[in-house]
């Protein structure tokens, strides 16, 4: 049997976003912005395509949203046109960012850093939560922006983005919010709360890879990060990823269709996935499940490397991930079980499960029953597991649990 529950990493096209994908590579390929009735041909398309998009976050004709290549050239984007129109002109010297944003974020922030920026990285606490307060606490009248992800891709643990977004409405801070582990799983209005810039990614929702947006609020529009020619009014050059647009725009009213589905039905195979997991002796999820997305789940089995379990899991046709997959390669902890402060011997334990409305019963009932044979198995090869927790008779017992 193949599980994927990686979905936090990347998403299953909707067929159904295929299909209206699919007339636009060879059939209608023109460029839109070209003088003939091949480039007409894609306009409706896209016209459809990018109605969509706005509906899907509900925003209003007046926004802008641009159409990027990823949610890490948006969050680029972000960052570093704050840093020239802001702090490279010394209007402002601060930004302020949360310590488990992805490297997109992170590694941006670091770069301005090295400019010269102020960056302020908050903190998370045990649960992997923001407090508030301690974004109050941080802004000064130097802060130029505020850049939090509303949900966490590690974790799924939701932020507090309107109260922060108030919290900068009032102290005239700019706000940004990563947005791509929310939508699908979460209702996302742009309309409801006060903020400034949202980013999101179509592949993370059963769209394309390569496609994702940038909201600005009107009257907030940033400069350009690609100059060039007049592609997206000029905010973003670059020949349109029309089929692209096209598929995003479907996938997102299929995303908000399946909301309800996403945030019931997920959320109850997710939560008794979860207690049977936790059945485990010596495992251990972070935050608690209503601050989370409903299809998440990071759990540690003490005294097993997270890369051991995910062979074992690999090998029985399971995907899952100890982290993002961006970090995957190097062998580092989990970055949210560092920034809780997870003893090193758990830091290296999480692994992460991540539904979506494909997953389905059969699957977790498979999946469990292979995470339980992995326990006992790295558990009795393990050096740093002892099978002798008080109260129990055996050091030895690879089976006793
Ligand atoms: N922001 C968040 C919160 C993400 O989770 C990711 C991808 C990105 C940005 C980048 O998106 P992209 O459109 O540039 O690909 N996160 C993960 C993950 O959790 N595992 O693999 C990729």
């Amino acid at each position: 049997m193949n599980v994927y529950l990686d979905n936090n990493a990347t998403t299953i096209v909707d067929p159904q976003v295929f299909a209206e994908m699919e007339p636009y590579f060879v059939q209608k390929y023109g460029n839109p912005n070209s003088l003939h009735a091949f480039a007409s041909d894609t306009h409706p398309g896209i016209k459809a395509g990018m109605e969509k998009i706005y509906a899907g976050i509900n925003a209003h004709r007046e926004d802008s949203v641009v159409i990027t290549s990823c949610a890490t050239e948006s969050n680029n984007w972000v960052l570093k046109s704050i840093y020239f129109e802001y702090i490279l002109t010394g209007r402002k010297n601060h930004i302020m960012i949360s310590e488990v944003e992805h490297p997109s974020i992170i590694a941006t922030a670091k770069f301005l850093e090295s400019l010269g920026c102020r960056v302020t990285y908050l903190p998370i606490n045990h649960e992997g939560l923001i407090d508030v307060e301690t974004v109050r606490n941080n802004i000064t009248d130097k802060t130029a922006l505020v850049s939090i992800m509303w949900a966490n891709n590690e974790t799924g643990a939701i932020f507090p983005v309107e109260e922060i977004g108030e919290l900068c409405a009032e102290k005239g801070v700019l706000f940004h919010t990563d947005a791509v582990q929310a939508i699908g799983k979460l209702p996302v209005n742009v309309q409801l709360f006060n903020v400034d810039y949202l980013t999101f990614s179509a592949h993370k929702f059963h769209g394309p890879k390569g496609v994702g947006a940038l909201y600005m609020k009107k009257g907030k529009e940033l400069i350009p990060l690609l100059h060039g020619g007049s592609q997206m009014g000029g905010y973003r050059s670059g020949t349109l990823n029309v089929a692209g647009i096209v598929g995003m725009g479907k996938a997102i009213e299929a995303a908000v269709d399946a909301l309800d589905f996403e945030m019931t039905e997920v959320r109850e195979m997710r939560d008794d996935f979860e207690d049977e997991l936790l059945k485990i002796e010596d495992t251990f999820v972070v935050t608690p499940r209503k601050k989370r997305t409903p299809n998440t789940i990071l759990i540690s089995f003490r005294g097993i490397e997270g890369e051991s379990m995910l062979w074992d899991l690999n090998r029985a046709g399971i995907g899952a991930s100890t982290g993002s997959a961006c970090a995957s390669e190097d062998l580092e902890a989990n970055s949210v079980m560092e920034a809780i402060g997870a003893a090193e011997d758990l830091a290296h334990t999480a692994i992460r499960f991540s539904l979506s409305r494909y997953t389905t019963q059969e699957e977790l009932d498979y999946t469990l029953k292979v995470v339980q044979a992995a326990v006992i198995r790295l558990r009795g090869i393990s050096s740093s597991y002892a099978y002798a927790p008080e109260g129990h008779e055996s050091g030895l017992d690879s089976h006793h649990h």
